[in-house]
């Protein structure tokens, strides 16, 4: 039996910045993405968010793609400096009103919105005044999500808080790939105190303003897997699963920062002492909000070696040296995707689980014939249906996919050279074009089974 659960939640996945463009417009403020790419030497191709997948103007357009698709539910970001251009304060009725407009459109196709209130983009207002790491910025996020979750709240039901809080400190604040582009550990564990913080702040006020409220956040897990069985590749595990993973899930399921992982700040000199500094009373209570679900973005597991200690180098692979990988180097494995599934719903059960990203970056465009194949996203797509599939078989209450992404689009710092999507975008034309993978997600989310063939 290859049928996925009557009631499992197809979707795809987008984020405001990625797509919208159009960043004046309708009073929009400045994110710290906007200042991010306007800096010489940031975004590897030079591109920057402005026009991106024109979403802003075409999401009409956009929605009937997604009807076509079949898929039940949408996954995408407020930017939060349309709605509040100076971060706090005055609304920008404008910006709120595009988001409605398209929650509307969404309930008019039959497609459930699942709204992501922070997907990186913050009003750079705000990061003047400190960012992240200023503990008032989750005071400025829950007034933010209490505007979002009164104008929507009659019609979308689905929240998720933040996306990937550890993208948001590592990358943003402390090896500075990410707007703005920081580089300081102090800032970084700041910043992931304060998301999580704000994130169990915000789930009480969602909940007092939605019907039906289900509210969660999403993380991105990164399994780490030793390369060889020495003592030394465990040890890069514990540390790569103690700050990547455990960091954020330990204190949002009631366990408090983990306490191996403080120990090793305080010896490579990142913290002064086992206390920490940005922890307030309460605040951990705060953060172990129970919440409706746990959204996870997978995209692969990480093998670690230990690079210290010369024995492990010499140690034996148990692992294969060259697997396939996608454009981001990233190797396409999907069994820890399973393997993942399993222990977050035994270690910690946070409830229903979604997998709110999952996908590939391969730079396939249009062929002869005018379609796209891509081929090797086909095989990610059905391998890792396949490792989902078999986390439900083994009574993990896997509730939904969303796929990433429904179009490609602004991929970060790696600009538009990197291409995610399901739909092929032409950026000089703004022409969407189905890949064969879309054709393939179609046929699936139709069957709700993976026993389907791709027509040629
Ligand atoms: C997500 O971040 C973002 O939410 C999304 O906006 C973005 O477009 C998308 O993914 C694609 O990048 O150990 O081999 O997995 C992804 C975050 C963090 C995923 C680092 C990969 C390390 C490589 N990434 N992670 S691996």
């Amino acid at each position: 039996m290859r049928q996925f659960p009557n009631d499992f939640l197809w979707g795809v996945a987008t984020s405001a910045f990625q797509i919208e463009g159009a960043t004046h417009a309708d009073g929009r403020g400045e994110s710290i993405w906007d200042r991010f790419a306007a800096t010489p030497g940031k975004i590897s191709d030079g591109s920057d968010g402005k026009v991106a997948c024109d979403h802003y103007h075409r999401w009409r357009e956009d929605v009937a793609l997604m009807r076509w698709l079949g898929v039940k539910s949408y996954r995408f970001s407020v930017a939060w400096p349309r709605v509040i251009p100076t971060g706090r304060g005055a609304v920008n009725a404008a910006g709120l009103d595009f988001y409605s407009r398209l929650v509307d459109g969404l309930l008019e196709a039959g497609i459930e919105p699942f709204v992501t209130l922070y997907h990186w983009d913050m009003p750079q207002v705000l990061q003047d005044l400190g960012g992240w790491p200023n503990r008032d910025t989750a005071s400025a996020f829950v007034e933010y999500a209490d505007v979002m979750s009164r104008k929507l709240g009659d019609r979308v039901s689905r929240w998720i808080t933040h996306n990937e809080p550890w993208c948001i400190s590592f990358l943003g604040y402390c090896n500075g790939e990410h707007a703005p582009g920081h580089k300081n550990w102090g800032e970084m564990l700041a910043t992931a105190h304060h998301l999580l913080l704000s994130h169990g702040q915000a789930v009480p006020v969602i909940r007092a303003n939605v019907k039906n409220a289900s509210v969660g956040i999403t993380l991105n897990l990164s399994p780490a897997e030793p390369a060889s069985p020495s003592a030394e590749d465990a040890e890069a595990c514990r540390r790569h699963d103690g700050s990547f993973n455990r960091w954020y899930l330990d204190p949002l399921y009631g366990r408090g920062y983990p306490t191996d992982v403080v120990e090793d700040y305080v010896k490579d000199g990142h913290l002064a002492s086992s206390t920490l500094p940005f922890v307030r009373d309460g605040d951990m209570e705060t953060i172990a909000v129970p919440t409706d679900f746990l959204g996870i973005n997978y995209y692969s597991r990480a093998i670690m070696r230990s690079d210290r200690i010369p024995e492990s180098k010499n140690a034996p692979r148990t692992v294969h040296p060259e697997p396939e990988r996608t454009d981001m180097d990233w190797e396409v494995y999907a069994p820890a995707l399973t393997r993942l599934l399993q222990h977050l719903h035994t270690h910690y059960q946070p409830g229903p689980l979604y997998i709110t990203e999952n996908g590939c970056a391969y730079a396939t465009g249009p062929s002869e014939d005018g379609k796209v194949h891509d081929e090797k996203r086909v095989a990610y797509l059905r391998s890792h249906l396949e490792a989902s599939l078999e986390a439900i078989h083994q009574g993990v209450p896997l509730a939904g996919y969303f796929a990433w992404s429904l179009m490609d689009n602004f991929e970060w710092a790696f600009g538009y050279q990197k291409r995610f999507g399901m739909v092929y975008v032409d950026y000089d034309s703004q022409r969407r074009i189905p890949k064969d993978s879309a054709h393939l997600y179609k046929a699936l989310v139709e069957k709700n089974g993976l026993d389907v063939e791709l027509a040629a």
